[in-house]
């Protein structure tokens, strides 16, 4: 006979294990769309501990919807890389375009990277950054819901080594940090330079270029990158959201590795 206060104990006591878990760890990622999964999936592969929060129910971010609520996405030469990593299957269309269907493609990167290891919150946003001596060194976090509701709830803080931003189109942690700490960011203007309209060639070539530590701690990825550094927009080719995440993974485990 199945018991109702077990099948809740059960859940609050492995939840409370996972969340103590990664109250202290490498990278804490903000923000579940394409190039926050990656980024944790390769962090995770080598053996760094690594949790992505995600304020809304589902993880995926822009990835969904496709192109206008049609669900298939394009992905190029360089970016089917990642995704024959991934081993996901694509489609070719024409030389250099490949589409997949965008439900299948998320549910595929998210399966990978919590089977490599990342831990996945949804439901969780991050409010806020901790700084210690002008480091950016872990997140303030609150529910997202209190968040939407705007309700007067204080958070909880943890503490890791390396932040990523990999909040989109707003890029709310260096939008957060510029706000309340005035810092300067490692860009061409010192501040949030701000994204540009549509241009898809450059914009996926940018969005690679701007991932990069933009303050001591804080690195930035996917569209967030292009918003924080200035870059074109690019619509529903993902490949440079994938090649992004698995940048800025490659250039955070660089830094743990000379123990930052
Ligand atoms: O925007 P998003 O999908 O991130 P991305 O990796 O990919 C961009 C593409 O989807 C698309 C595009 C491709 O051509 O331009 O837009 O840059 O996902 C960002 C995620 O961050 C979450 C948000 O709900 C979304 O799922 N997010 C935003 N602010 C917070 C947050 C926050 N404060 N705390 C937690 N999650």
């Amino acid at each position: 006979m199945l018991n109702e206060v077990t099948i809740s104990k059960a859940i609050i006591d492995s939840y409370y294990k996972k969340l103590t878990d990664n109250l202290d760890i490498d990278v804490a990622i903000v923000g579940g769309g394409p190039s926050g999964i990656v980024a944790g999936y390769y962090l995770a592969k080598a053996g760094f501990k690594a949790a992505l929060f995600e304020r809304k129910l589902s993880i995926g971010g822009g990835l969904w919807g496709g192109g206008m609520m049609f669900n298939d996405v394009v992905i190029q030469e360089e970016g089917k890389t990642v995704l024959d990593e991934f081993e996901v299957k694509t489609k070719l269309y024409e030389p250099g375009y490949y589409t997949v269907d965008s439900v299948y493609l998320t549910a595929s990167l998210i399966k990978s990277a919590s089977e490599a290891g990342l831990t996945i919150f949804n439901l969780i946003a991050m409010e806020d950054v901790v700084i210690k001596s002008d480091r950016v060194a872990g997140l303030v976090i609150n529910w997202g819901a209190v968040k939407t509701l705007d309700w007067h709830i204080d958070p909880l803080t943890m503490h890791s080594k390396y932040v990523l931003d990999a909040t989109g189109h707003p890029a709310y942690v260096a939008e957060v940090l510029i706000r309340k700490m005035g810092v300067k960011l490692n860009t061409s203007t010192g501040g949030m330079v701000g994204e540009k309209s549509m241009e898809a060639d450059t914009g996926e070539r940018q969005t690679v270029e701007n991932t990069r530590e933009v303050y001591p701690g804080l690195f930035v990825s996917g569209m967030a990158a292009n918003a924080v550094c200035g870059g074109y927009r690019m619509g529903p080719v993902f490949g440079g959201m994938l090649l992004s995440g698995k940048k800025a993974a490659e250039e955070m485990i660089k830094g743990l590795k000379k123990n930052v």
